[in-house]
């Protein structure tokens, strides 16, 4: 599949990170909980060397519980402070509030020791596209000034909102970077959504969905979608959803640029229930 994902508005979007980077404190990198290793953009590691980056690995609703744990306890191994979240969920919300807020007074006190100042604190909120950045600021401030949207690239500019008196957090657009070699990082993106629709040849995604799930999540798959204990290839396999789903074009023929699309949709949704595509390397 030859995705053009890294389109100019991505490069303006980076110029504007390196030109914040001084304003900031610390960095939070969102991360999708479903896919935490394809969702880490290369280019951040070095961009933000000097700043202290929390690592929050979002949508965790739809991701498998277990794995996520062992994300968590990975990132952490590696030095990064780490959480999880569901933004549809207050008391995870909460967790994550006081999780930042803590990060935030810690910089507070030491500008307050160091400086004798009452300054305001910074952070930057980054990731891919999709990932949940302006959701998350929402959450943390309890309002809904970032604009969200199910698909990649809403936000556009940079936006700083007041989480309290003393904080600030700064919605920045998704980023991808300009080389994607890895193709399964490739896929794993288009899965949780953070690549444009108008790039993806979904037939050709579908079919490489369903060949994972039919090796990571069978039953998940063959039960959201009555396949019994079919032993098809992945191909077949999404003709027969077509056709079980009546997922058929204005003269009858099977609409399969749709039928693979919305089986997308259906995992990105959650509807194949909680699927975390990577697990940490021990
Ligand atoms: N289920 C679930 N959905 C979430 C969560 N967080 C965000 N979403 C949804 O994910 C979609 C994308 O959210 P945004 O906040 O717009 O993502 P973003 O990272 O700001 O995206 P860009 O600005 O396009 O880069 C929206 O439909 C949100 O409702 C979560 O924790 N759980
Ligand atoms: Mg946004």
């Amino acid at each position: 599949m030859n995705i053009n994902w890294y389109p100019g508005h991505m490069v303006k979007a980076k110029r504007l990170m390196k030109e914040n980077l001084r304003l900031v404190d610390f960095i939070i990198e969102l991360l999708d909980a479903r896919a935490p290793r394809s969702s880490t953009n290369p280019d951040f590691e070095r961009l933000y060397a000097n700043k202290t980056r929390l690592i929050v690995l979002t949508k965790s609703d739809f991701a498998d519980e277990t794995i996520t744990e062992e994300w968590i306890y990975f990132l952490k191994r590696q030095g990064h402070p780490a959480i999880e979240v569901n933004c549809l969920d207050n008391r995870s919300v909460n967790r994550a509030k006081s999780w930042v807020n803590s990060f935030c007074e810690e910089k507070r006190q030491e500008y307050k020791r160091k400086k004798g100042i009452n300054k305001t604190i910074r952070a930057m909120v980054v990731g891919i596209p999709n990932v949940g950045k302006s959701t998350f600021i929402n959450a943390l401030s309890g309002g809904r000034r970032a604009k969200v949207g199910d698909r990649p690239g809403v936000t556009r500019g940079k936006q700083w909102i007041g989480v309290n008196p003393y904080f600030e957090l700064l919605d920045t657009p998704g980023v991808l970077w300009p080389k994607l070699d890895d193709r399964q990082v490739a896929f794993n993106l288009s899965y949780i959504g953070s690549i444009r629709d108008e790039i993806i040849d979904f037939e050709q995604l579908a079919i490489k969905f369903i060949d994972t799930m039919m090796t990571m999540y069978p039953d998940s798959i063959s039960k959201y979608y009555d396949l019994g204990d079919i032993d098809k290839p992945s191909i077949e396999i999404l003709y027969y959803i077509c056709e079980r789903r009546g997922w058929l074009k204005a003269g009858g023929e099977l609409n399969i640029e749709m039928g693979a699309k919305q089986i997308i949709r259906d995992f990105q949704q959650g509807k194949l229930g909680r699927i975390s595509l990577e697990k940490p390397t021990k």
